[in-house]
């Protein structure tokens, strides 16, 4: 379809100042506003406005660019005009994943709200161009990806995971996360991989992982992960660390003492913590799978209990049943109160009501330390929340441990006070690989330092508050990625 011809222009109209960009109030994001088609005097228009209200617009591109704006244009016309500014060398050539390229209808909504909207879908131009060809479109980061629940690459992501949990067996982080990665953009395809090539220059995929992924492909199985999961150290570590309580150094340990079996760890009388013997004694039940009803019976069942207390609070399923799954090795509970402060001492009375209903069979709770608001420390997965891990006693009539009538199930209790809750539950949502490239992300990208407490900016030396999960994706100049999408 042709386009309307733009009227002459009489005069040569202004450029933007070329001045140097101003901060802005929105310091996640950066906008340039592509001249083609829009013409120099409306551009200078847009860019006026959108700096009368706060945000920073730079006259030029460059790397700093997050938000890329553009009128009338097609998403490959915009690409090429951008890979022209980044000197680029081909599609994945470069690793930076770039700015969103958006349509006006992006700038205008954000005028009218007064600070940037999230970016959905219907706001980014269509890109069909040579990265389309030359295989999949993978941005480098697991939080600006979706990932849904199911995918098409199952027998790739177990093999790929298999070494990522022997490497952790091994001490080795750095592999591990490696193979992790790998799985990761795996999941993220949108079709089933039906040969190497089709991967093209896809982050995040080492040589390592593409040559399992060459020979489950080729033979239908790695001969390397049949002979991990056949050996007798990574079977052994997979035994112990699937007791409650046992990490990977502790198996480790007991394997160099000899130990393979959970009855020799027994009969020797292996000393062990509390939670170690509370692991042990529900061995089966807290490796068979809790079903999303179950999870739902205790969290109503947790709900009503916290309700004696103080009412009003509320008690919310995060975890994988947040994402979408059916199945869980526990339950994430997150406790709030709309006002904050309210939910100081809440835990205890919580746990010592349950624990005289006798619903509870084991716990141990961790005060709040959290020291805030000070630029927090570092960005590691542990926070500092009041909390309590738990193993429920769950009535079960039909399930699997039919014969006694109940079952132990793992249950998380996180407190949270209503400021930090939208940090919690984006923290406490997981996947775990999601969170990690989260605050990687905001880390090298943004300069900010994001935990499950807080979003500060190094930068301008300030905290970056959120009432919802939307605005912390908005602070990080990210697209909001729902929860049924994080199973990175
Ligand atoms: P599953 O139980 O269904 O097997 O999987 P999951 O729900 O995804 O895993 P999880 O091990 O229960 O962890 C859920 C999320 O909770 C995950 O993103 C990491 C997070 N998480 C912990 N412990 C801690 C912690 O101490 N601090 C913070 N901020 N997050 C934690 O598991
Ligand atoms: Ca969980
Ligand atoms: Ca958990």
């Amino acid at each position: 379809m042709a386009q309307v011809p733009l009227k002459k222009k009489k005069r040569r109209a202004p450029s933007p100042p070329a001045e140097p960009p101003a901060p802005g109030r929105f310091p996640a994001v950066v906008l340039c506003l592509v001249e083609k088609r829009m013409g120099a005097s409306r551009r200078a228009f847009l860019t006026a406005l959108a700096r009368a209200k706060g945000f920073r617009v730079d006259g030029a591109y460059s790397a700093a660019v997050t938000h890329l704006v553009s009128e009338r244009n097609s998403g490959d016309e915009v690409a090429r005009w951008l890979a022209q500014q980044r000197g680029e060398r081909g599609p994945g050539g470069d690793p930076d994943p770039g700015p969103a390229l958006l349509d006006l209808s992006w700038f205008t909504e954000s005028m009218s709200a007064g600070q940037p909207v999230a970016i959905e879908p219907r706001h980014r131009l269509r890109v069909t161009g040579p990265a389309a060809q030359h295989g999949w479109h993978v941005a480098p980061y697991a939080c600006q990806r979706r990932t849904p629940l199911a995918h098409s690459n199952q027998a790739l992501t177990e093999a790929l995971e298999t070494l990522a949990e022997e490497a952790g067996f091994s001490g080795s982080e750095g592999r591990s996360l490696a193979f992790t990665r790998a799985a990761s953009v795996l999941k993220a395809l949108p079709r089933r991989l039906g040969a190497l090539e089709e991967l093209g220059p896809l982050p995040g995929l080492g040589e390592h992982s593409r040559r399992v992924i060459q020979d489950v492909l080729e033979d239908g199985v790695s001969a390397e992960v049949q002979r991990v999961k056949l050996s007798e150290r990574y079977r052994t570590m997979k035994l112990f660390t699937k007791i409650f309580g046992v990490g990977v150094r502790t198996a480790d340990r007991w394997y160099q003492e000899g130990l393979r079996t959970l009855a020799e760890l027994q009969e020797r009388r292996t000393k062990l913590t509390r939670q170690q013997q509370a692991g042990l004694r529900h061995y089966d039940d807290l490796n068979t799978p809790v079903g999303r009803g179950e999870a739902e019976t205790i969290s109503r069942a947790v709900q009503e209990a916290v309700w004696r207390f103080l009412p009003g609070a509320a008690v919310t399923l995060a975890g994988g049943f947040r994402r979408g799954k059916l199945h869980g090795h526990d339950v994430d509970l997150l406790i709030t109160h709309p006002e904050d402060g309210r939910e100081a001492g809440l835990l205890s009375l919580l746990v010592s009501w349950l624990d005289s209903q006798g619903v509870i069979l084991y716990q141990h709770s961790q005060e709040n330390s959290y020291e805030g608001p000070e630029p927090p420390r570092g960005e590691g997965v542990l926070d500092q929340f009041e909390r309590c891990f738990c193993i429920f006693c769950l009535a079960a009539p039909g399930g699997p441990a039919a014969g006694r009538g109940w079952k132990a199930v793992r249950v998380d209790l996180v407190v949270a006070p209503i400021s930090q809750f939208p940090f919690a539950l984006l923290g406490w949502t997981g996947s775990r690989h999601f969170e990690r490239e989260l605050r990687r992300f905001a880390k090298h990208e943004r300069k900010m330092v994001l935990n499950s407490h807080a979003l500060y900016d190094t930068r301008r030396s300030l905290f970056l508050p959120a009432a919802s999960e939307e605005e912390i994706f908005q602070h990080l100049g990210l697209e909001y990625v729902p929860p049924t999408e994080r199973n990175a």
